[in-house]
This record gives structure tokens, sequence and C-alpha cells, in this order.
């Protein structure tokens, strides 16, 4: 008899099954133990005659994941304290329901010696805290027709991120021309299979130490993310810091539960599991990294930071005034210009007089020397200096019509800022610092909106913004067209500022009034 027969089986294979099991794959599970974490590997049942749908993996009785690769299934148990002991345990789901459970492994949790990888590196201390940098280079395989320029800074932004393996700022991820701990490949799709096991010209992978990332997916994301309403944004996002996780030493993750955020090392590639879109390491996951590579975790901050500088009635606006990379902000008090250098509260670093009361003030790298510096809107009249500091106009020229509203950017990408002239809904925009006619006119928003500027997708270019109320528009393109991303930031009615506040490569929203200035320090889930 049937039954009969799969209890012999199940005492001959897996000793801990329970009499009442149903058709129960014959699972043998290894535990490996390691700092915070524990990695789990099994078989998979050769002989059953129903299709296996998961794995449920249970620790100490409870389930914890449920595991849906079928082809190499491997589970890694993160965020749990060295020298506890655990029992894991693993059943197949299968078309015809749950299998028996595998026999318990116990497990101790904590480091093995020689346990990879090289928590050996230097660590230095760096204000009482443990720091650790990791270096990467970036190459491509095979024909790329992605933009090489955009898959550099956006990994650099993901890799460093303070929501991301950056830990809060506890590891560095620093680019470096060749070499590096690790690489992190573009990869024609056809390609990636060049790289060895396990890759395959469908997704992207980890071999040793180089992070592939296949071109298609980096172009398309996947049916199924786009399927559950995922952006190809946010699954840039994921996939660099899921194939880098495997870098830095972790296997794959189930769901944890219907409606939790779906761990970064969960195959969210292929589907959520009832789990949430989650691009960023799940606390668990922070926690198993910083004990795994010998740091601390630190907070990722508040997605806002808020200062105080200046005062009611002031003329406001941000860029990077000492060429640091960073935007900071600027009042203009009458035709005197307050610029300071952070975002913290407090006073001016520089104050100069510069322009006349009633002009419109902008600021920009005129000179592409990265230094941004004031100007001021006469009318039409564009007066320009190439340093922060009182003294004549130095670049003059006109541009637009008496009204409109200027914006600055560097519109081709050349490293000069360039003015541009917005009248309703129409933009003008033009590529050099003398008189003559728009580079680029194209519609954007509506008369009522604000317009605001900023490279929101950091390729150097910079794109137009309009903020209606609360939602700031963003287009990432200088062409008519619909929003390409909205974010909802501050309140109706306070004037916008935009900048890179956090040193990333794209800039971010931030409002002021009366003194009061809010910065978004990273940007919402797109
Ligand atoms: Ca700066
Ligand atoms: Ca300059
Ligand atoms: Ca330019
Ligand atoms: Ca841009």
């Amino acid at each position: 008899m049937v039954l009969g027969v799969l209890a012999t089986l199940g005492v001959t294979l897996v000793p801990a099954v329970a009499a009442t099991a149903q058709d129960g794959p014959a699972l043998r599970l290894e535990a490996i133990p390691g700092p915070g974490v524990v990695t789990l590997t099994w078989s998979t049942p050769a002989d059953s005659r129903h299709t296996v749908t998961s794995y449920r993996v249970e620790r100490d009785g409870r389930r914890v994941a449920e595991v849906t690769d079928l082809s190499s299934p491997v589970f890694t148990d993160t965020g749990l304290t060295d020298g506890d002991r655990h029992r894991y345990q693993v059943r197949a789901v299968s078309t015809a329901g749950e299998g028996a459970r595998s026999p318990v492994t116990p497990v101790t949790v904590g480091p093995r010696p020689g346990d990879p990888p090289a928590t050996s590196r230097s660590a230095g201390a760096e204000g009482g805290t443990e720091r650790r940098t990791y270096s990467y280079s970036l190459a491509t395989r095979g024909t790329i027709t992605a933009d090489t320029r955009y898959f550099a800074i956006h990994v650099a932004q993901t890799l460093n991120d303070p929501r991301g393996w950056s830990l809060g700022g506890s590891i560095e991820f620093r680019q470096v021309s060749s070499g590096g701990d690790f690489t992190v490949f573009l990869a024609e799709a056809a390609t990636v299979p060049s790289f060895g096991s396990p890759c395959s010209s469908m997704w992207s992978c980890r071999v040793g130490r180089s992070v592939i990332i296949n071109q298609t997916r980096w172009q398309t994301a996947t049916d199924s993310w786009n399927g559950s309403g995922g952006s190809l944004d946010s699954y840039r996002h994921y996939v660099v810091n899921h194939e880098t996780g495997h870098w830095l030493g972790f296997g794959h993750a189930g769901c944890p539960g219907p409606g939790q955020a779906a761990p970064v090392m969960q195959q969210q590639s292929k589907g959520l599991n009832g789990c949430r879109h989650n691009v960023w390491p799940v606390p668990g996951e922070r926690s198993a990294a910083g004990s795994r590579h010998g740091v601390g975790v630190r907070s990722q901050g508040p997605a806002v930071q808020h200062s105080t500088y200046g005062q009611r009635g002031d003329k406001v606006l941000a860029c990077d005034w000492n060429g640091d990379g960073m935007e900071s902000p600027g009042l203009v008090r009458g035709n005197e210009w307050r610029l300071r250098n952070r975002l913290s509260s407090g006073g001016p670093r520089v104050t100069f007089i510069y322009g006349d009361v009633g002009d419109q003030v902008v600021c920009g790298d005129w000179d592409g020397n990265g230094t941004e510096t004031v100007g001021v809107v006469r009318g039409n009249e564009w007066l320009l200096r190439n340093s922060n500091t009182a003294g004549p106009p130095v670049v003059r020229f006109r541009f637009g019509t008496a009204g409109d509203r200027p914006v600055v950017g560097d519109w081709n990408g050349d490293g000069v800022d360039t003015p541009g002239m917005v009248d309703g809904n129409v933009w003008r925009l033009r590529n050099r610092n003398t008189t003559g006619t728009p580079a680029v006119e194209f519609t954007f928003g509506r008369a009522n909106d604000r317009p605001v500027v900023g490279d929101w997708d950091g390729n150097g270019r910079t794109d137009p913004g309009m903020v209606r109320g609360r939602p700031w528009l963003l287009r990432r393109t200088l062409t008519s067209g619909p929003p390409d991303q909205r974010i909802v930031f501050g309140n109706k009615g306070v004037p916008p500022v935009v900048g890179r506040w956090n040193g990333l490569a794209n800039d971010l929203p931030g409002r002021t009034i009366n003194g009061g200035w809010h910065y978004r320090r990273f940007a919402p889930l797109p």
C-alpha cells in the first residue's frame, strides 16, 4: 500500500518525519553558521511524484521563509545572535500540499575560522566607530547600449545610500579605475553565461568577485517586477543591492510573511510571494551585514533634515558655492548675499554685495570650473560673476522676456551652467551664456506651476520640474510630455530649493520659508 511505502522511505531517509506526513520528499538539510547568520542548503527530492512549488523553512518550529527558487535551494537566515543555538527544518510544498519536515538540523550561530569574506581587512576607527571601505571597479562585457555613465552613477548611489549596504555610512564603497575588491559588470545578456555558473542570459548574477548586471534586466526589469507595479528605477536599486549582497556573503532569502517587506536577498525578480517590493536591505539583513563585516549599523538618518538660516523676506537659493559637490543655502537680503556651505543651522560663511534690490537672483557654474557663483536677472538681462565676491558682472547677455521665471542648468551636460526662461509652462533653454535664441523649447506642466530644475536622475544633465502645491512633478528629458516622476515633499506654497544635499549625484527637493530649511536626504521609492 502506498502509505506503507512512503512510511518506509521516511524511516530510511528522513528519520524525524512524523507518521502523518503526506508525500514527504527526502530533504537533507545542511546549516552553515556565520556571524549573525545561518545559511541553509538542502537537496531537492529526486522522486517526488508531485511538482514542488516551494520550500518552507522553519526555525525552532516557526516558519521563517518560503523559498521559491527550486533549482538550487538556499536560504540565509539573517539578524541572528552569535552563540544562540537554533533548530532548522525545511519541508517541500508540492501540488499535493505540504510535505514532511526534514530532520531537525541544529546549529550554533557565529563565525567559523576563515569565514569569508575578508573580515580580517583593516578597519579604521573613525569617530570611535569602525568603518570599512570596499573598492570596486566597473566594467562591461558584450555590446552595451545602456548609458554607462548613468549606470556608474546609479551603482555608486545605490551602494552608498544610507539605506543600503553602506549601513548608514559604516561601509564605504569606493569606485576605483580598475581591480578593487569586486567588479560590477554591465553585461549584454548573451554574454552573461560566459561568467560561469550560476549565470544565465536571463538574469543577473554573481560569480566570485564579479557582480554581473544583465543589461536586458537593467533596461527592462522583469515581467514579474513590472507586473506588480515596481518601477524600473527601483528595480535597478534592487538588482545592484541583490547581486552585491551575494558578494557580501549572503545567499537567498524568502518572504518572511504576507505583506511584509521583501528582503533584498529575496529573488524579487521572479516574484514577491506575498511580500511587498523592497529594494533596500531589511533590518535583519543590515545587522547581518554589520556583524559579518565587523562594523556597526548606523541609522539611515531621517528622510528630511531641518535647519534654520535666514529670516522672513530673504530671497533664497541653493548652489555649490565652494565646489565640494554639494549644494547649500544662500540668502539675498536686499542686495547683500549671505552664503553658507553647510546644511546645518548657522550663520553665513561669505557675505558680499551684488546686484540691485529687486533683481531676480540666480546661481550657477557659468565657467564650468566646478564652483557655482552668483548672478542676477534684471528684466531679460543676465549679469553674472565667476566668483562669490563683490564686484562688477563679468558676463552679460540678454535672454528671455522680462517677467519670465529664470532657471539655470547644465542642459547639455558639458559642465557649464546656462540660462533658461520659463514663461507659464513654456520652457526656453540656451546652452551658451551669450545673447541668442533658445536651443531647446518645450512645454511642461501648467502655467501656474512653479518651475524647478535639477538633475533628477544624476546623469549630469539638468532636468525640468514643476511644483504644484505639495507634489513635485519631475521630467527627465528636455521635451514636452508628462512627468516621469512625482514626489510629494513639503507644504503647499513653501518655496522649493533643489540640491545634491547628501553629496550623491542626483538632485533632491528642499523647501524653505521664513528661515526654515527642509532637505530631503534621500529620494522616496519611485
Ligand atoms: Ca558645496
Ligand atoms: Ca564656476
Ligand atoms: Ca551646459
Ligand atoms: Ca538629468
